[in-house]
């Protein structure tokens, strides 16, 4: 699942699912309609302007320019003004329901300064997978997001699915996705939280029933046993200096709760590092692990100091771990 994003990837104004559909609707009569009312006013003022110049203009009669206020300026604003918010409260209230009837996934994401912790149950709440950073679902399915917080206040936001929603600490709040569309679309945190939260990123892969299947079959699978050799070498690496924050599951171990840091079972499989901060590959991997600080500055990951060959190995390990 390499490749870039999806055109208008991070773009409300190109609608992947129901409720983007509604707002952008939204949207394109609220812009019609102030433009409207735009031309409208300056055309009344030019014409008032001409009129005024021009010799032998009759003032309105006291009445008439009574009437003209009373429904040019409180009666057509008024009902302008409240079909718009009627428009505005339904289309919300249309992508309040978070019921899923039938859902047979649900994506539970804990937003965390500054990266995404990932969980996928199934419809009686036990762990299928847990992963970060990168969000898949089946396309033309609904998908019941539950969205916490393990910090401060963060906001789950892909313009190309639906609007914002809060991730409040103590609090879960529900949503439901339906992704009309395949294609990998951009997601951000949408509520200021801290340093980076600019590099709080994520990539939400909207794909086919059966690639879907696939992926959480994949991610629901322990890491792969490091080969003998470098990779192996680098597992003890990590062992004695990211196991502290870092998870790497190992065949015949359940599911733990999340460390500090992104689960890094099936890290190799990601598109991106960082929360979407750089691209994925050894060489990005190498500088990210020497000097994370450089690629996301305050970000809670300390620089570890390895030897050239002690960082080539965790490097190979890593990247082994698809
Ligand atoms: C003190 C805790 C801590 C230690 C120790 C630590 N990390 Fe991290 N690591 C983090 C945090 C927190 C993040 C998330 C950073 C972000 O994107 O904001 C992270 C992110 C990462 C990522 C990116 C994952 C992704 O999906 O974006 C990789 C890879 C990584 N760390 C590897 C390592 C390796 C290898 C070591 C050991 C050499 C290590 N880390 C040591 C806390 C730690
Ligand atoms: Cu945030």
């Amino acid at each position: 699942m390499n490749g870039p994003l999806t055109h208008g990837a991070h773009s409300v104004l190109s609608p992947a699912s129901g409720q983007a559909e509604a707002i952008v609707v939204l949207w394109w009569v609220m812009l019609a309609v102030s433009v409207l009312v735009f031309l409208a006013v300056m055309a009344a003022l030019a014409l008032g302007a001409w009129r005024a110049r021009r010799p032998g203009t009759q003032a309105l009669s006291e009445a008439a320019s009574r009437r003209l206020v009373l429904a040019g300026g409180v009666a057509v604003p008024l009902a302008v003004l409240i079909a718009l918010v009627l428009g505005s409260v339904r289309t919300d209230l249309a992508g309040a329901d978070d019921r899923v009837p039938g859902a047979r996934i649900v994506v539970e994401v804990t937003g965390w300064q500054w990266w995404w912790a990932v969980r996928y149950l199934d419809a009686d709440g036990a762990t299928l997978a847990i992963t970060a950073n990168q969000i898949h679902v089946p396309v033309g399915e609904p998908v019941r997001v539950l969205l916490r917080s393990g910090d401060v206040i963060h906001s789950f936001w892909v313009p190309n699915l639906r609007g914002k929603t809060d991730m409040i600490p103590g609090i879960v709040n529900a949503a439901a996705y339906e992704a009309t569309r395949a294609g990998v679309y951009r997601g951000q945190c949408a509520e200021f939280c801290g340093t980076q939260h600019a590099r709080m990123a994520f990539e939400l892969v909207a794909q086919p029933r059966e690639d879907f299947d696939r992926w959480l079959a994949q991610q629901r699978a322990p890491a792969a046993v490091p080969e003998p050799g470098r990779a192996a070498e680098g597992r003890r690496v990590f062992d004695r200096d990211c196991a502290n924050c870092h998870r790497v599951r190992e065949a015949g171990e359940g599911f733990w709760p999340q460390g500090l840091g992104p689960d890094l079972t099936h890290v190799a499989s990601r598109r991106r590092l960082g929360a979407a901060t750089l691209p994925n590959g050894p060489a990005h991997l190498a500088g990210w692990i020497a000097d994370p600080q450089g690629a996301k500055p305050g970000v809670h990951m300390p620089p570890v100091p390895l030897e050239p060959g002690e960082l080539k190995a965790v490097v190979a390990y890593l990247m082994a771990l698809e």
